[in-house]
C-alpha cells in the first residue's frame, strides 16, 4: 500500500479495514478537490422551530418544500457578524468544506450549503433523538455496556476522521446525536482540521481540553483520543473527570492529569480511561504505534464486533421516543424563537467567498 503523504499514518487491525479507509479516502479527496455550489435558498424551506443555539447562530427544523416525501433537515444558521466578531471565518469555511467530504455512518451528514446577504447555511440531515447530553442528564449515567455502545461508535468516527487527516477538537454529549434507531452520529465541525502536521490554535470546551493545548504546545490527533478518554468518564460517572469552578484551577488539575474514580467502574472501563487520559502523549492510547488499534482491541472493548457496528446491525441499548413522526422535534429542549433579519446588501463578501 502506497502511504506517502501519511507520515502519521495509523495502522488499522484488518486488510479489509485498511482497503475500506484507503478507499474512503480516495473518495473524500475526490470531493476535498470540488466545491460543488448550490442554488438552493432559504426560500425552499418551511422552519419549523429551533433545535439548539450556539455563540455564532442556532440549528433549525426545517422542511424541503420541493420534495414529494416530507423530507426534514436541520439547518445550521450562523450569523456573518457574529463570526467575524469572534474571528472563526475559516473555522466557520472549513466546518462546510470538511462536512461535504466526510461519508461516514457516525458523522451528521451534510446535504447542501448556502448564503445570503447576512447569513451562512449549513443543511445537515436532522437527527431526530436528541443530544447525548440530554440522555445522559436524564439517566444520570449509563451504564458500561450503553457506554461501550456509544463508545465503540465514536471511536470507529475517529478511526475514519484520522484516517482524512482530520482532527475533530470538540468531542462532548452535546455533540453527539442519537438518531431514531439509537446510533450516535458526531456533529459540530467547527474545530475541525484537515492537518499533515500540528495544530496550534486554543480551542476545543473547558472540561474537555488536553493538557498539550492548555500548555500551548503544537498538537494533534492525540487531543481526540484524550477527548475520547473524558467523554467515557463522563457517560459512565454521569460527570467529567476534571471539575472545578474557576478554569484556572480546571487547567491545574488537567495537566496534572490526576482522575479519581468513581467505586462502581470496573476495573477494564477504569483501565481504558487511564490509558487515555495520559497527559504524556507519547503514552496515549490512540496515538501510539499502532494508532487506534490500541482503542479498538482493548478489553473494555473486547465484546464489540465492529463490523456489525458500522454495519448498524447491533440492537441499540435504549431506542429514543419519536412521537411516530419523521418530523418530531420533542427530544430537543424549546429554545426562544428568533426572526432572521436579512441586510439588503451582501455583508462580508470577499471574507465567504469560499463558503
Ligand atoms: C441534526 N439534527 C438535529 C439537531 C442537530 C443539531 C446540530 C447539528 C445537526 C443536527
Amino acid at each position: 500500500m502506497i502511504l506517502a503523504g501519511h507520515a502519521n499514518f495509523q495502522t488499522p487491525e484488518t486488510p479489509g479495514v485498511i482497503q475500506y479507509l484507503t478507499k474512503a479516502r480516495e473518495e473524500f479527496d475526490d470531493r476535498w478537490s470540488k466545491n460543488p455550489k448550490s442554488d438552493v435558498t432559504l426560500d425552499d424551506f418551511d422552519i419549523k422551530r429551533t433545535l439548539g443555539s450556539g455563540s455564532f447562530g442556532r440549528v433549525v427544523l426545517a422542511q424541503y418544500k420541493h420534495s414529494k416525501k416530507d423530507k426534514f433537515v436541520a439547518i445550521k444558521i450562523l450569523d456573518k457578524d457574529q463570526i467575524m466578531k469572534q474571528k472563526q471565518v475559516s473555522h466557520t469555511v472549513g466546518e462546510k468544506k470538511i462536512l461535504s467530504c466526510c461519508q461516514f455512518p457516525f458523522l451528521v451528514k451534510q446535504y447542501f450549503a448556502f448564503k445570503d446577504n447576512s447569513y451562512l447555511y449549513i443543511a445537515l440531515e436532522f437527527v431526530s433523538g436528541g443530544e447525548l447530553f440530554t440522555h445522559l442528564r436524564n439517566a444520570k449515567r449509563f451504564g458500561e455496556s450503553r457506554t461501550r455502545f456509544y463508545g465503540s461508535q465514536v471511536v470507529l468516527a475517529f478511526e475514519y476522521l484520522h484516517f482524512m487527516n482530520l482532527i475533530h477538537r470538540d468531542l462532548k454529549p452535546e455533540n453527539l446525536l442519537i438518531d431514531h434507531r439509537g446510533y450516535v452520529k458526531l456533529t459540530d465541525f467547527g474545530f475541525c482540521k484537515r492537518l499533515d502536521g500540528r495544530a496550534w490554535t486554543l480551542c476545543g470546551t473547558p472540561q474537555y481540553l488536553a493538557p498539550e493545548i492548555i500548555l500551548s504546545k503544537g498538537y494533534s490527533k492525540a487531543v481526540d483520543w484524550w477527548t475520547f478518554g473524558v467523554l467515557m468518564f463522563e457517560m459512565a460517572a454521569g460527570y467529567c473527570p476534571f471539575h472545578a469552578k474557576k478554569h484556572i484551577k480546571l487547567y491545574e488539575k488537567i495537566v496534572a492529569g490526576e482522575v479519581e474514580f468513581p467505586e462502581h467502574f470496573s476495573p477494564q472501563l477504569k483501565d481504558i480511561v487511564r490509558c487515555l487520559l495520559q497527559v504524556d502523549v507519547t503514552r496515549r492510547y490512540g496515538a501510539l504505534r499502532n494508532g487506534t488499534q490500541d482503542v479498538k482491541n482493548h478489553k473494555f472493548f473486547a465484546s464489540v464486533d465492529y463490523i456489525a457496528t458500522y454495519q448498524r446491525k447491533m440492537e441499540p441499548p435504549f431506542v429514543p421516543d419519536s412521537g411516530g413522526d419523521e418530523g418530531d422535534a420533542n427530544n430537543f429542549d424549546e429554545q426562544k424563537e428568533k426572526s432572521l433579519d436579512i441586510a439588503s446588501k451582501c455583508k462580508y463578501e470577499e471574507e465567504f467567498i469560499d463558503f
